[in-house]
């Protein structure tokens, strides 16, 4: 992945320093985009060792409906939730059951399936996660914001665009705001894994995956982390086998994933910014 390395030495050279949120405070740069020819491996990082298994449980999750961290093997939301483990209406809910004002829900996952089946020169494949009823108020802290029902952080991947060329499957995901040390890993993966299991639904092969992003940041307190990650070099990217073909996208579960010949430089730890 050395289009990730090129990114972040993008924002080392080309960034603003500049607040946020959380007030820890980035370096940062607006408006970058990485592609991925899935054929040519699975762009998982090899400069670092990337928690697959988490990767895969959160898009499970998300996938089951779920907003809830108990229903989540992983730990990677547990700063952010409720004590019940809540987290507003995050991305599972307005994945599959986004609320109609006539008390109904419609499930985008369902509308993405049956287009890339029976109407894939559409140029309308896609889901979203910005519903502005739920968004959060900035300045209230995640927790607050989903005791009154609202997103405890609004969608960072919002935007999954799919299209259909030469029998491929492509896709283009949007990323509004990205925790290029933390968080991109998790999202480059994750929008791969939704090609290649999409791709095995509908009958298609797996073709590009792009990556857009918007405000793309380094956090303050993880400049030593990606100045060691830019010394290693990459290694070559391992492949993903899909083990058996599910009887639908709800279907997979974690050990349905198998990564061959992921052999990555160890682990860099970061803290991340709440
Ligand atoms: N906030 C911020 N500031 N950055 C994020 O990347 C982020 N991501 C969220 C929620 N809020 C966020 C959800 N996704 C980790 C990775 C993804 C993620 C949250 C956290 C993380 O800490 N990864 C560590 C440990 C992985 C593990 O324990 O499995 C890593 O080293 O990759
Ligand atoms: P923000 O809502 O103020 O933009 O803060 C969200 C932070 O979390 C920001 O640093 C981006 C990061 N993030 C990712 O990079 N990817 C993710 O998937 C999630 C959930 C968050």
């Amino acid at each position: 992945m050395k289009k990730y390395q090129d990114l972040l030495r993008d924002v080392l050279e080309n960034g603003t320093k500049k607040d946020d949120r959380t007030g820890t405070g980035t370096i940062s740069v607006f408006g970058r985009q990485f592609r991925c020819d899935l054929n040519e491996g699975f762009p998982l990082l090899t400069t670092k060792k990337v928690h697959f298994k988490s990767v895969v449980n959160e898009l499970l999750w998300f996938l089951s409906g779920s907003t809830n961290i108990n229903d989540l093997e992983a730990t990677i939301w547990d700063e952010w939730a409720l004590e019940d483990g809540e987290l507003g209406p995050v991305y599972g809910k307005q994945w599959t059951a986004w609320e109609t004002k006539d008390g109904k829900t419609i499930n985008q996952i369902d509308y993405v399936v049956d287009l890339l089946k029976n109407n894939p020169t559409s140029r309308r494949i896609l889901f979203h996660g910005w519903n502005v009823e739920y968004l959060p108020d900035e300045k209230l802290s995640p927790q607050e914001n989903a005791r009154q029902g609202k997103m405890a952080l609004p969608p960072c991947h919002l935007l999954y665009q799919f299209q259909v060329m030469d029998n491929k499957l492509n896709l283009m995901c949007t990323i509004r705001s990205n925790d290029l040390f933390l968080g991109n890993p998790f999202n480059t993966a994750q929008a791969a894994l939704w090609v290649h299991m999409l791709a095995q639904q509908c009958d298609l092969e797996v073709g590009e995956l792009i990556m857009s992003i918007g405000d793309a940041h380094i956090y303050s307190n993880h400049i030593d982390q990606v100045k060691e990650q830019l010394s290693r070099d990459p290694r070559a990217l391992p492949k993903l086998k899909l083990k058996r073909k599910p009887a639908s996208i709800y279907d997979y579960k974690l050990e349905d994933f198998e990564l061959e010949g992921y052999e990555p430089h160890p682990p860099i730890k970061a803290p991340v910014a709440i």
